[in-house]
C-alpha cells in the first residue's frame, strides 16, 4: 500500500523553451539533456504517524518573499513560507487537527456596508474541499474568522478539529482559506495545499506499483512581484495569470517509456478552468474529485475547473519530451521527459469505484446562476447570483436583476433546506449574458452528475465541483448523509463567489 510518495531518484533537465517547444525529441536528444536539474518538485508531506489515528499540524500563513522557480522573486500570502503548502496525508478514521497561525498584518480597509463587495483580505479561515466531514463547530466551518495580527504584531491560533469518517472515500482533496470577500484574494495568493486521504484505491496492484505526485496548479496575479488585493471588479482581468506547477513554473518530470506514474491533478486557481492535454499520451482516468470510478478512463483531454481534482495514470510513450498543456493558457504547465530503460507497467482492469446511481428522488430544486455584466455602476458592475428555492428574504422575482440585494448571498438566510437521506434531483441552469464560466461548488457532499444540457450522461459522475456548460444546464442527483449543519453551495469561480454567487444550506434530519 502507499503511504508515502515515494522519491525516487528523479532524473529532470531544465525548462528550456526549445525542448519545451518541441513536441517530441529523439531519445537521444532527451537523454543528452538529462542532468541533474533539481527533481520535479514535491510540496513538503505530512502524515499522520503510523497508529495514532491523529495528524496533529499546525498552518501558518504569513506573508512569505520567495524565489520561484521560473518567475523571480514573489512576496505573497502562504501556508508555512511555502506554495503551495504541505500536502497532509490522512486516512479514514483518522482525527485532522489544525492549529492555525494568522501571522497577516491587520486589515486595512474598513469594512464596507456591503459583505457582497470584496473585503478582509488578510481574514482567513480553514476549508477542506470536498471531504465529506462536520460543517460546524471547530471543524470544516467556513463561517468562521481567523483574525490577523493586531496593531502590536501579536497573533492568535485556531484550533480545527476534523474526524474523518471510517468510510470516508480514498483520493484527492485539498485545503484553502474560505472567508467570504478574500477567496479569490487569497487564492491568487497561492495560499493552498492538497489533501490526500490514503486508502483502498492505493492498494490495487497497478496503482500501488505507480510512483505518486501532487500536481498542484496554482493560479496567481502577479504586478510587481505581488498579488495585488482585489479591490475593484476590473483588476484581475487586466493582468494575466501566472500558473505555476507545485510552485514552479513549467517544471519537469521524467518517465521511462512504460512505466506507470500517478498523478493526483488539482486546479488549485480561482479563476480558470484548464482544459488538459498531455501531448503524445492519453491520459487514463481513475477518480475525479476524491471518488474513485468504476473503470479506468482513457481520455485524450480531461477539463479541470477551479476546485476539481482528476487523479489520473500517465504511462510514458515514446522517448521524447512532451507537454502538459491547458487551453487558452499560453505557457505548458509542466513537461514530461520519456527516457531511458523501457520499463512496462500494466494499467488497472478494476477499480474500487462508487457506483454510479441513486435512487429516484423525492424532491426536486432548479437553481439558475445568473451573471450579467455592467448592469450597475461603480466599482463593481456585475451581478453575480444563485437564484432558486427561497432567494433572500426581501426576494422579488418582479424586480429582476436590477435589484443590487436579489440573489446575493446572506449568511443569515437559509436557501435550502436539504434532509438528510432523501434524494433530490437538482437542475442547474447558467444563465449569462456573457459565455461565463461558473463551477458549481458543493460542501459536505458529493453530488452525482446525471445529464448535461438535458441530455443524459452514459455512466453518471461523481463531482463536489463542476463547470456549469455556458448558456446550457447540468441536473444532478444528491443524497446528504451524516452531517447537520450549515453548509454552502457556491460558484468557485472566485470573484464570483465573493461577489454573491453563494447560498447557504442546511442540512437537516
Ligand atoms: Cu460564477
Amino acid at each position: 500500500m502507499a503511504t508515502l510518495p515515494r522519491r525516487g531518484v528523479l532524473k529532470s533537465l531544465p525548462a528550456v523553451a526549445g525542448a519545451a517547444m518541441a513536441g517530441r525529441a529523439t531519445s537521444a536528444q532527451a537523454a543528452a539533456r538529462v542532468t541533474a536539474e533539481p527533481p520535479f518538485p514535491q510540496p513538503e508531506s505530512r502524515s499522520t504517524p503510523p497508529g495514532t489515528g491523529r495528524l496533529q499540524t499546525s498552518l501558518t500563513v504569513r506573508f512569505t518573499e520567495r524565489e520561484l522557480p521560473g518567475i523571480g522573486r514573489v512576496r505573497t500570502r502562504t501556508y508555512e513560507g511555502s506554495l503551495p503548502g504541505p500536502t497532509l496525508r490522512v486516512r479514514p478514521g483518522d482525527a485532522l487537527a489544525v492549529t492555525h497561525v494568522n501571522a497577516l498584518p491587520p486589515n486595512t480597509a474598513a469594512p464596507h456596508h456591503d459583505l457582497n463587495v470584496p473585503h478582509g483580505f488578510n481574514t482567513v479561515n480553514l476549508h477542506l474541499h470536498g471531504m465529506h466531514v462536520d460543517p460546524g463547530a471547530e471543524a470544516d466551518n467556513v463561517f468562521r474568522s481567523f483574525e490577523p495580527a493586531d496593531t502590536a504584531g501579536r497573533t492568535a491560533s485556531y484550533l480545527s478539529t476534523v474526524h474523518i469518517p471510517d468510510d470516508h472515500p480514498a483520493g484527492t482533496f485539498w485545503y484553502h482559506p474560505h472567508h467570504h470577500g478574500a477567496t479569490a484574494t487569497q487564492l491568487l495568493s497561492g495560499l493552498a495545499g492538497v489533501l490526500v486521504v490514503e486508502g483502498d484505491v492505493d492498494e490495487v496492484p497497478e496503482i500501488a506499483a505507480a510512483e505518486d505526485f501532487v500536481v498542484c496548479i496554482n493560479e496567481l496575479k502577479l504586478s510587481g512581484g505581488q498579488v495585488p488585493d482585489l479591490t475593484s471588479g476590473g483588476l484581475y482581468g487586466r493582468l494575466p495569470s501566472t500558473f505555476l506547477v507545485n510552485g514552479a513554473s513549467n517544471p519537469v518530470l521524467t518517465i521511462a517509456p512504460g512505466e506507470v506514474q500517478r498523478w493526483r491533478l488539482v486546479n488549485a486557481g480561482a479563476l480558470t478552468t484548464l482544459y488538459l492535454t498531455l501531448a503524445g499520451h492519453e491520459l487514463h482516468q481513475i477518480a475525479c474529485d476524491g471518488i474513485t470510478l468504476m473503470k479506468t478512463v482513457a481520455t485524450p483531454a480531461l477539463q479541470l475547473t477551479v476546485g476539481g481534482r482528476a487523479d489520473v495514470l500517465v504511462r510514458g510513450g515514446e522517448p521524447g519530451v512532451y507537454r502538459l498543456t491547458a487551453g487558452g493558457v499560453g505557457d505548458p504547465l509542466m513537461t514530461l521527459v520519456v527516457a531511458g530503460t523501457r520499463r512496462p507497467m500494466p494499467l488497472p482492469t478494476a477499480l474500487p469505484g462508487r457506483p454510479t446511481s441513486l435512487p429516484g428522488p423525492t424532491r426536486t430544486r432548479a437553481l439558475t446562476f445568473r451573471s450579467y455584466q455592467d448592469v450597475f455602476p461603480g466599482a463593481f458592475p456585475n451581478a453575480y447570483r444563485i437564484l432558486g428555492d427561497g432567494e433572500t428574504p426581501h426576494a422579488d422575482p418582479e424586480a429582476g436583476p436590477n435589484d443590487t440585494a436579489w440573489g446575493r448571498f446572506r449568511p443569515d438566510f437559509v436557501n435550502h433546506r436539504i434532509r438528510l437521506g432523501q434524494v433530490e434531483e437538482w437542475t442547474v441552469t447558467n444563465d449569462s449574458r456573457v459565455h461565463a464560466h461558473h463551477p458549481l461548488h458543493l460542501h459536505t457532499n458529493h453530488f452525482l452528475v446525471t445529464a448535461v444540457n438535458g441530455r443524459p450522461l452514459a455512466t453518471p459522475v461523481w463531482h463536489d465541483t463542476v463547470g456549469l456548460p455556458p448558456h446550457g444546464s447540468l441536473t444532478l442527483r444528491l443524497r446528504a448523509t451524516d452531517f447537520v449543519g450549515r453548509s454552502m453551495v457556491h460558484c468557485h469561480q472566485s470573484q464570483h463567489e465573493d461577489e454573491g454567487m453563494m447560498q447557504l444550506i442546511e442540512y437537516v434530519r
